[in-house]
This record gives structure tokens, sequence and C-alpha cells, in this order.
């Protein structure tokens, strides 16, 4: 008992509340609070039984991640579950876990130890640790083996899934759900189950064996394989197919040696510490310093797209997905069907995928109205333009819907990397309009890139960032500049990658350098696959802002200049056959070696170390520069950016977080060296690198130091 578990007493039946917001973490405190709580109960001759329940929105939402970044740090460990476990089973009193919300993680390995669980029908269980490197601490790869069976505690604790009640009802793992919503109804229900088994033995699931047995091993192997294909470069799935595996040879206190060893080596790994970064970097993104929680949001009732086209269609999606009526606009009836039928069958994917049920797919169709006129547009409370990408095209929508919109609805771009502030001169109301930059798929990809103008109001955008959250997007605030954050930096990292090309590496050993750094895709390939013309019409754009005598890559427009326009046309950087496979094509090595003797150009052999600085440096060099600028509110902003909308491999934790890892010196010192090879046009250090690098600190340092000015 302590202010964050409380016990009370309702007729015979003990009850213990966490009370830890937002999400009851087991943070010091809560695992003694719960101890000292059942050796009461215990030794009250007036309690038959205890029930354990959460207070707030959830049961238990894990251990204290902060906690693991303090024993990361350094601190001493505080965190000490196991005696807590250990004492709820040994508990001579039943105890009942009242599952509502999450039990995740430690919050699981709690309700395990109890000797009965029960669930409202909303709730989930799950063990996500290795979604942040680590593996279950407490057991749970021990004793939900015990409960679900070897084949789903594999699955649960290798892949970090949650399930829903009903399927832990069905496993075994809970013993009842408990019907209705109100406030108290699953308390109630829990302590009428406590009074039917006050009088049973308490089964303790530690010494449960009847699902251990009789496991075929293969299981194992298959889900190794599994996990090395989908979760490339992380150990943590293959340490936790280790432990569970140990469940079923190990007697269990040997089993949770092993899970404790194989805890402690994930967590003190940098794949851990960068996606429990990116954890909290996804938190932290909604924080704008100047806008305050509390500031007025726009109801968001009615929605309505501009362009039918893959980005348009895929933002409609998530309207639509999201039980928000949207109205799809296109110019003409080819177009506009060609975008339904993109619409259709990416929902007719999911249904036979089993992601959802007809019906919802029906529901989902129904809430778009697709037409060739502005019908309606007058009732929306936001219209979001995705139509082609041209300054003059976007003013004349802009003007268009200007005239038609009512005065609160909000007005948003999806443009990539044009000018918010020149789209907004369109129109009479600046403060209405702001950069919507969906990723494509737009309605796959969790990244909205929310681009403030210098007119957009803090309420158009607060209600953006809420909407993001809505829309299920990881919502990223970016200051208006050419590419504003992901796109401008992503300019110097194709850069690299071509001028490496024209110094000597192959197309094949670019892409498979990043891949093998842990990219989706090498960036030739990324090149090849969203398609060559696209950045080639945007540089004919902007061929006037080209300083003259500045080295610019040359193989790419050569390339569209020959209608090689990557996947689409079959042939790009590489060849592709009609499955989309690609293999080296050696008329573009003869093009990029004519482009190389043009330029005057050495060719030479290129080690892997300088593919992965070359590329890796400039996307971080053009990073300090933007958070230096303020475009970029933080360093985790860009990092959560790049994990979310460019395939940045998660456990690298972000180009930002990954400087850090390799050390803010060392990096200056490379783009130094590469400054003086390759002139400082295109590599001049950013100034802030340049103090971090100088002052010994990190791009953490920079947003910890920025989080206390703001809270000053
Ligand atoms: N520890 C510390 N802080 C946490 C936390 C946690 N486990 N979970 C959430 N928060 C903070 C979060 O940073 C945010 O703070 C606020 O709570 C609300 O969260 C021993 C080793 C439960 C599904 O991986 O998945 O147990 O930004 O915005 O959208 O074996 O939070 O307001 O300052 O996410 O409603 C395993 C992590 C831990 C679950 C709720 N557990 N949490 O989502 O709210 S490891 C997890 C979540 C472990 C054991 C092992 C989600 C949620 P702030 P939120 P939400």
């Amino acid at each position: 008992m302590n202010e964050l578990v409380k016990l009370t007493h309702l007729e015979g039946i003990a009850v213990i509340t966490i009370d830890n917001p937002p999400v009851n973490a087991l943070s010091p405190g809560v695992p003694e609070g719960i101890l000292n709580s059942i050796q009461a109960a215990a030794h009250d001759p007036a309690v038959k039984a205890v029930v354990v329940i959460g207070a707030g929105s959830t049961f238990i939402a894990g251990a204290d991640i902060r906690e693991f970044q303090k024993m990361t740090a350094g601190e001493k460990p505080r965190l000490t579950l196991h005696p807590t476990l250990l004492a709820i089973e040994d508990s001579p009193k039943p105890v009942v876990m009242a599952i509502h919300g999450q039990a995740l993680g430690g919050g699981m390995e709690v309700s395990m130890a109890g000797h009965y669980r029960v669930i409202a029908a909303s709730a989930q269980v799950g063990q996500p640790e290795v979604k942040l490197g680590i593996i279950p601490g407490a057991g749970g790869t021990q004793r939900l083996p015990r409960l679900a069976g070897v084949a789903k505690a594999l699955e649960m604790c290798a892949f970090g899934e949650p399930i829903t009640a009903q399927e832990a009802l069905a496993l075994g793992i809970v013993d009842r759900i408990i019907d209705g919503d109100l406030e108290g109804d699953l308390l109630a229900g829990a302590v009428a189950f406590a009074r039917e088994v006050a009088d049973r033995p308490a089964p303790k699931t530690r010494e449960r064996k009847e699902k251990l047995g009789a496991v075929d091993s293969a299981i194992f192997s298959a889900s190794r394989d599994t996990a090395r294909k989908t979760r490339r470069g992380q150990p943590a799935p293959l340490a936790a197919i280790d432990a569970v595996e140990a469940s079923t040879k190990l007697p269990f206190e040997e089993g949770c040696q092993l899970e404790a060893k194989l805890f402690n080596e994930c967590l003190y790994s940098t794949q851990s510490k960068s996606l429990i970064h990116a954890f909290f970097g996804e938190r932290a993104v909604n924080k704008i310093p100047d806008i305050p929680k509390g500031t007025t949001t726009y109801e968001i009732r009615r929605a309505a797209v501009i362009g039918a086209g893959t980005m348009g269609g895929g933002i409609a999606m998530n309207y639509a997905n999201s039980g928000i009526p949207v109205i799809l606009k296109e110019t003409t009836q080819e177009a506009l069907d060609r975008g339904l039928a993109t619409i259709r069958k990416n929902y007719t994917n999911s249904v036979q995928k089993g992601r959802f049920p007809q019906a919802v797919m029906d529901e989902r169709m129904a809430l778009i109205t697709p037409q060739l006129n502005y019908a309606g547009f007058d009732q929306a409370d936001i219209i979001v333009e995705a139509v082609f990408e041209g300054m003059a095209l976007k003013k004349q929508v802009f003007g268009e819907i200007d005239a038609i919109a009512k005065p609160a609805c909000i007005l948003a771009s999806n443009t990539s990397t044009l000018d918010i502030d020149e789209i907004a001169s369109a129109t009479k109301r600046p403060k209405m309009v702001i950069g919507h930059h969906f990723f494509s798929p737009a309605n796959v990809m969790r990244l909205l890139e929310v681009v403030r103008g210098k007119a957009t109001s803090k309420e158009v955008i607060a209600t953006s960032m809420a909407l993001g959250k809505r829309l299920k997007k990881v919502a990223v605030l970016a200051g208006n500049c050419r590419g504003f954050i992901g796109n401008r930096m992503l300019a110097p990292y194709f850069r690299e990658a071509q001028f490496l090309i024209e110094e000597g590496a192959s197309v094949e050993d670019v892409n498979q350098t990043l891949y093998d750094f842990g990219w989706a895709m090498g960036p030739l390939a990324v090149s090849d696959l969203a398609g060559l013309d696209v950045g080639w019409r945007i540089r004919k754009e902007y061929r006037h802002l080209e300083k003259p005598g500045v080295r610019i890559p040359r193989v790419a427009d050569r390339l569209c200049e020959l209608g090689r326009f990557g996947q689409k046309t079959g042939r790009g950087f590489s060849k592709y056959d009609a499955n989309r496979m690609p293999s080296p094509d050696p008329e573009t090595a003869a093009l990029i070696e004519a482009v190389a003797r043009e330029a005057g150009i050495q060719r030479r052999r290129i080690t892997q170390e300088e593919i992965v600085d070359r590329c890796l440096f400039a996307l971080v060099n053009e990073g300090a520069k933007l958070l230096g600028e303020g475009i970029a509110l933080r360093a985790v902003d860009i990092d959560i950016v790049y994990l979310n909308g460019y395939g940045f491999p998660p456990w690298r934790g972000g180009p930002m977080f990954y400087a850090d890892t390799v050390g803010l010196a060392k990096v200056l010192a490379r783009i130094q060296e590469f400054e003086a090879r390759h002139g400082s046009d295109l590599w001049s250090p950013a100034p802030l690198l340049q103090r971090l690098a100088q002052d010994g600190r990190t791009f953490g340092d920079f947003d910890r130091q920025s989080a206390n000015q703001a809270s000053a």
C-alpha cells in the first residue's frame, strides 16, 4: 500500500488498485505496493480472496520504460518485479486479475502470476517487449507457454503483437470475459468471480505443465527463420525464441534465469536504446512548444480530397478508415474511375487477408463520395489538395476552393516540396492554409508531415496534429522550406548515392550496402520504385536555382532522357523483369562510365564504409542544418520522420540518433574530410553539428536543452 497502490475491502474480498497515471506503468513503488498489499491480505483472516485492478483507462502497460533509459545510462536498477510475482502466486488466498484497457509486458506478467484472470471484452493483452528491442524480463517467456501453449507464446513474445480478450479466453489465458463497459462493471464482475473461487485451490501458473508437453521443435526454427526475414538486424526476437524454447526444456526457475540473462543482453544493446528512443520520440513529436495543450481545435466531421491519383485515393481512404465522410473530386470520369478502382482493390486485398470483414469495406466505400465537381465542398471542415506537383496548378486549385469553402474550413496541400506560403498567397485566408504531406502509399505509411506556413494559425496546427492521431498517423510538425524535413534531407542522400556510382561504385554496391545497413531498400532502388521522372520534373522546375560550377549528379537525368524511369518502364538504374525483380543493367553501367569520363572523374574502388558514411552523413548534416534553422523542432522529430516515412531501420533509432551512437566528433571529422575532397558547396558542416561536436554534446542533449528551455 502506498500512494500508487491502494488496498480496500469489499465484504471479504481485498481489492488492490494500481493508480499510477497515465498507464499504470510498474514504476518504482508500484511492485512494492502490490507486494505489501498481497502480504496484508494474506494475513487478514477476513479476506477470502483478492482482486487486482487498474485505476483509469488501463490495467498495467508494463514496466516503466523510463527506468530502462536510466539503467542503460548507468543508474542502479530499481525494478524488482520477481519477488512481487512470487508473492502473488504463493498467496494462500486466490488472486483474481481484473484486466481492462491493456495488460502489456510486465502488466501481462503480473496478470499471469495471478491464479485467475477476468477481462473486459474490449481489452488487449500482450508481450510487446521486442518492439523495444528487449524481451519479457519477469517470467513472461516461462509463464505464457504454460497458459497459452508454446506456439502462441512463441508468436506473442517473438513478434510482440497484442491479442484480444476473445482470443485470450479461447487460449485459456483468461478465465472469463466480463461484459459491460460502465465504470465498475469489471470490478463487480471480478469480485463476483473471486467469491466463486474463494474456496477453490489457487492454481500456480509456474507449476502448470499440461501445455508444455509434445512440442514439435520445428516451430522454433520456423520462428527463427521468420524473425530473421521480418525483423532483420534485430536480436531481441531471436532471444525471445530462445527463452520460450527454454520453457519446454528447463525447470521454471532456470528458465527465468536464462530469460534474465537474455533480457540484460538485449537491454544494453544499441538496438534497444534506438527502439526505446523511437518509442518516446513518437510521443514527443506531439508536443509543440508554442502551441500549448488545450489550444482550440476545429471539429473535423466532413472532408474533401482533390485528385484521385495514387496519393489522393490513399488520403481519402484514411478519412474513410476513421469514419469521416469524404468527397473525392477528379477532373475526368476516367481518372475518377481509375482512382476508385485502386481504392476498391486496396480494400479487397485487406478483406482477403482477413484484416477486416466485407461489411467494413462496404461501410468505408460508402463514406467516399466520388464526383467531378465542387458540390458539397462548402460543407467540408477540411479540404486536402492532392493534384499534380506543380505550383501553377496548386495555386489555381487553392484559388477555387478559397472561393467555395466555409470560413472555418482548413485548406491543406499534400505537396511534397513546394512553398506553402506561396500556395497560401492564392487565398484570402493564409491562416487556414497548411501542408499535410502524406507518404505513398498514403493509406499505409504512418507518417504525416504537417507543414506550418508563416501565417498558419495555432488552431489549424493543433487541429492538424490531433487529426493525424485520429487518422492513425504519426504527425510531425515541419517548418516551410523546400522539401520540408524529409525530402530536403533526402536530396543530399540521393546526391551522394549517384556521385558514388559516378566515382566507381556499382549500382548494386550502393543498394546492397545501404540495405545491409538496415534500410528497407537502397537509394537507387527507391528512386527506380518511385519513378526517376518524378525527381526529373522537379529538378527541371528548379534548374534556375542550381549554382554554376557546383557538381550535380548526372546519371538520373541521362536515364530519363532515354525514357528510363525505373520500375515503371522496366529500366532505370537497374533492369526489372515482369515481376519487377531487379538485375544489373550493363547499359546503365556503360552510361555511368560515359558520364564520369565527360566530367573528368577518375573512377576508383569505393569501400562499403565510404558508401555508408557519404550517404548517411549527408543526411545527418542536412538534418543538423534544418534543426539549426528551426525547420524541425527537435532532432527526434527528424528521426520519427525517417523511421515512419522513409524506411530508416527502426533499430538504429533514426539518422540523428544514429549519428549520436557514432559520436558527433567522428561524424564531423568525416564530413570535414569529404568537404576537403568534394568542396564546401556540397559538404560544409552544419554550424549546429560543429558546435555540439566541439562541446562534446549530442543531438539528444540538444533536444533535452530545448525541452528544458520550453518548460522553463
Ligand atoms: N513506461 C513509461 N511510460 C509509458 C509507458 C511505459 N511502459 N507506456 C506509456 N507511457 C507514457 C507515454 O510515454 C506517454 O507519456 C503516456 O504514457 C501515454 O502513452 C518487465 C521489460 C499502453 C498502448 O511496451 O504501448 O514491461 O507522452 O501516448 O496512445 O517484462 O502507451 O504523455 O509524457 O502511448 O493511449 C512493455 C508501452 C514495457 C507498452 C497506451 N510495455 N506503451 O497508448 O498512450 S517493457 C509496452 C504503449 C516490460 C517486462 C518488460 C502505449 C499504450 P507522455 P501513449 P496511448
